[in-house]
């Protein structure tokens, strides 16, 4: 049996999202995520003009290989458009696998590890009152922990912060339309935000203080600076939270800089997760080696597929290291499945991020895994156990959206 065709969807159910469409010649389809936030057409692209016509004709069962010929073939090697691509390949293959098998994927990745996966939800707030309240309603629905985000005084809009009406479900979607400016030739901009890591620094003790005074010490608390911090001031924050004891305190710095978390380790105790936009294993070897983190971000999605992915996660298992995927709304439910099948499966799983899809996501993606208690899992359905309905895909055209960009008080341009 062979590949026999390779299809590439973009739909925009809410948001954009790549999914590749693997067809073999015995009649087995396979699904695979290949959505990169705001550069979603280039993955779409890579897939269509150099993947697609390479791979027609191979044994779909050849999996470690086929991830080996994309890594090594093109000589252009990782970076996050090729690894999304990667990725997409590798998932639909999986799906292929297990579904000829009809079992679950997890069986094919050496079984379940535990009965489930402890899910950690977002819950966020312009002022702590509201942020409390957010994190009362997750209280309510069982989940065990929670990711705290809130809103800055003096600030406007910022990374991970939305207030949810009172009693519905929390949907903050970053990436947005860009606007136009009416000018000739028509400027296409992402929307900006302004940050002040100073006046952050002097507000989030204050947070974590706050909700473990309404909360109790057992709540796992965990918190994203989103790469914004230099080193000296992630070290800072990281010292000045301690007391509240996070699980986690994620991309503290920038992540292409992985000996700047020697330094946050040398002040402080605080749990450091890092690398959801990482692609490879090889940006974790410092980290992991040295052992500057105790949690790994990636997705399937973007590192590389479930092959990628699972690479990363044996060599931290050595170290001792343990996973906290990637799981926003921009990683599709396809590659959200990848995640929480390989999650199941492996020993050195940690928590998992659960951010829900739109109602209007999960009506083209179909999905079978569920979460109950604050507990997800996969589900018991072969393959990944999510189909595309290319129908309802096909009714939600591309539509431009962007991450914001982000500047200090003075204009320059910070991360954002
Ligand atoms: O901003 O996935 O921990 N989660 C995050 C995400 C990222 C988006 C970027 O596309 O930081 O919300
Ligand atoms: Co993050």
């Amino acid at each position: 049996m062979s590949i026999q065709r390779l299809d590439v969807i973009v739909t925009s159910p809410g948001r954009n999202f790549v999914t590749l469409k693997i067809t073999t010649s015995d009649g087995i389809i396979g699904w695979g995520d290949g959505t990169l936030n705001g550069r979603e057409l280039a993955v779409a692209s890579y897939l269509r003009d150099h993947v697609a016509p390479t791979l027609v004709g191979r044994d779909e069962s050849a999996i470690e290989q086929t991830w080996q010929y994309l890594y090594r073939s093109p000589y252009w090697r990782r970076g996050p458009v090729t690894m999304a691509a990667v990725a997409a390949v590798d998932m639909a293959l999986w799906d292929i696998a297990a579904k000829k098998a009809g079992e679950p994927l997890y069986k094919l990745l050496g079984g379940a590890s535990r009965t489930g996966l402890m899910a950690y939800v977002h819950a966020s707030g312009s002022t702590i009152e509201r942020l409390n309240d957010a994190v009362a309603g997750y209280v309510d629905q069982g989940f065990q922990a929670v990711r705290i985000q809130s809103g800055v005084p003096g600030l406007g809009q910022i990374y991970g912060v939305h207030d949810a009406a009172p009693g519905a479900a929390y949907e903050y979607e970053p990436a947005g339309r860009p606007a136009t400016d009416g000018s000739e030739p028509a400027a296409l901009r992402p929307t900006e935000e302004t940050w002040d890591t100073a006046a952050y620094l002097r507000h989030l003790p204050s947070v974590f203080a706050a909700v473990r005074e309404q909360f109790g010490g057992e709540l796992r608390l965990l918190h994203d600076g989103h790469h914004r911090m230099s080193p000296i001031e992630a070290a800072k924050l990281a010292k000045a939270i301690e007391p509240y004891d996070p699980f986690w305190l994620e991309d503290c710095t920038p992540g292409e800089d992985q000996a700047a978390l020697r330094l946050v380790r040398q002040h402080s105790v605080t749990p450091l997760a890092i690398g959801e936009v990482f692609n490879s294993v090889h940006d974790y070897q410092t980290l992991i080696t040295e052992r500057l983190i105790d949690y790994v971000r990636s997705s399937t999605t973007h590192a590389g597929g479930i092959t990628g992915l699972r690479q990363i996660m044996t060599f931290a298992g050595i170290y001792g290291i343990r996973s906290g995927f990637h799981g926003p709304t921009d990683v599709s439910p396809v590659g959200m499945a990848a995640n929480l099948h390989l999650g199941l499966a492996i020993h050195n799983f940690g928590i998992q991020e659960y951010m829900p899809h739109s109602a209007t996501a999960l009506e083209v993606f179909r999905t079978s895994y569920s979460v109950d208690g604050g507990m997800l899992h996969p589900g018991e359905t072969p393959g990944l156990g999510v189909e595309l309905d290319e129908q309802a895909a096909a009714a939600h055209e591309y539509v431009p959206a962007y991450l914001p960009v982000n500047r200090l008080r003075d204009g320059s341009v910070h991360d954002w």
